[in-house]
């Protein structure tokens, strides 16, 4: 049905996620949130271009350390702003978890207005700055959103509970959070770079849009993106390569001297923001990854907020991403900061890889 949507061009998102909502009726509050996410992501991209200029509010630090114990950015904070108050005006919103929050926010049970806690149908888990480090370099950055259904039992409501009734109150709430990437409803990046790209999946395809900043819309550009199921393109911070798992360090070295399965050299590209680096990937094809190595067994990124929502969104292109052995979309998240070891793209280049670490079980 997305197809026969996505068939015209100069669709704007908005003018799309209406004829979604029009062929399929149970996505109409999705939408709604959408419309809030499409008002964000261009703020954040007005915040990001000024952030360097001497008069901007959003230049330098904020003074404050977050969970992941990383020096907050003023953009990393006011970002993370943007997005919960767009998210929550919705009145869509049960949860949501960022990782600039050390704890998941119960929406629906904390909203003083009743209004802003309209059905709470959905959780949103967001990296609102994914790369922020590298703005002051002008190098892209993204913004990443992954959305579940809420289920109504979740209940933070402080007044209601006494004792340990708060502790299972929470953990159920924690638990809407928890959810593995298999049951993701959409999932979205907006990439901060020479075009501001909006790239979406609600399961059917993945579709990208891109900012007309005269219209001031983003505009379907990429209808039905597919990876290239193969590709000469490697992107990994490959000053860890000996510290990485014997499988992947065998690939990569096939990759590099051209001995690999498609017998082709490949080529290095890694800009150290994910966002920027999965949008290459998923338009030229290639590998991107972020592997556990001996330092870090489960790698750097997220798997809540950064991992699952790619992976869904890669996956709907056609790719693939996994661990090495695990799909990394069937990982069930134990707590909200958990990090995954990545590896995603090409059909067939990933596929060289899980045989290697097959092989090596
Ligand atoms: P490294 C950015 O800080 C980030 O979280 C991702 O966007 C990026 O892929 C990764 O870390 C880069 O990490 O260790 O290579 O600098």
């Amino acid at each position: 049905v997305l197809d026969e949507v996505c068939e015209t061009t100069g669709v704007t998102l908005k003018r799309y996620m209406n004829e979604v909502a029009m062929l399929n009726p149970e996505l109409t509050e999705l939408t709604v949130l959408f419309g809030a996410i499409d008002t964000a992501c261009k703020a954040i991209t007005n915040m990001v271009k000024r952030s360097q200029l001497p008069s901007s509010e959003t230049l330098g630090y904020q003074g404050e350390v977050n969970i992941q114990g990383e020096d907050q950015k003023k953009l990393d904070v006011i970002t993370n702003e943007v997005l919960k108050r767009a998210l929550r005006f919705t009145g869509k919103m049960g949860v949501l978890a960022s990782e600039e929050e050390d704890v998941p926010l119960d929406l629906v049970n904390t909203e003083k207005d009743a209004i802003f806690a309209d059905t709470g149908k959905y959780v949103a888990v967001f990296d609102p700055l994914d790369g922020s480090s590298n703005v002051d370099a002008g190098i892209p950055t993204g913004t990443i959103i992954g959305i579940y259904d809420h289920d109504e039992n979740c209940a933070m409501d402080d007044e209601s509970c006494e004792g340990d009734e708060c502790a299972q109150q929470e953990l159920n709430c924690l638990s809407n959070t928890l959810q593995a990437g298999t049951n993701l409803v959409a999932a979205a990046y907006c990439l901060y770079s020479s075009s501001t790209f909006f790239v979406l999946t609600l399961g059917a395809g993945t579709y990208g849009f891109t900012l007309d900043e005269n219209l001031g819309e983003f505009v379907l550009s990429h209808p039905n993106m597919k990876i290239p199921e193969t590709s000469s393109i490697m992107s990994f911070n490959e000053a860890n390569t000996h510290m990485w798992d014997e499988p992947l360090q065998k690939v990569v070295k096939g990759w590099r001297d051209g001995t690999g399965k498609s017998g082709q050299q490949f080529s290095s590209r890694y800009i150290g923001s994910m966002v920027g680096d999965v949008h290459r990937t998923l338009l030229y094809g290639g590998v991107f990854g972020y592997p556990g190595d001996t330092k870090n067994v489960n790698g750097k990124l997220r798997l809540l907020y950064e991992g699952a929502p790619m992976s869904f969104i890669m996956e709907q292109a056609g790719g693939i991403s996994t661990t090495g052995t695990k799909r990394v979309m069937e990982i069930q998240p134990e707590y909200v900061h958990q990090r995954v070891p990545i590896i995603m793209g090409s059909k067939n280049d990933i596929e060289e890889v899980m045989e290697a670490y097959a092989a090596a079980e």
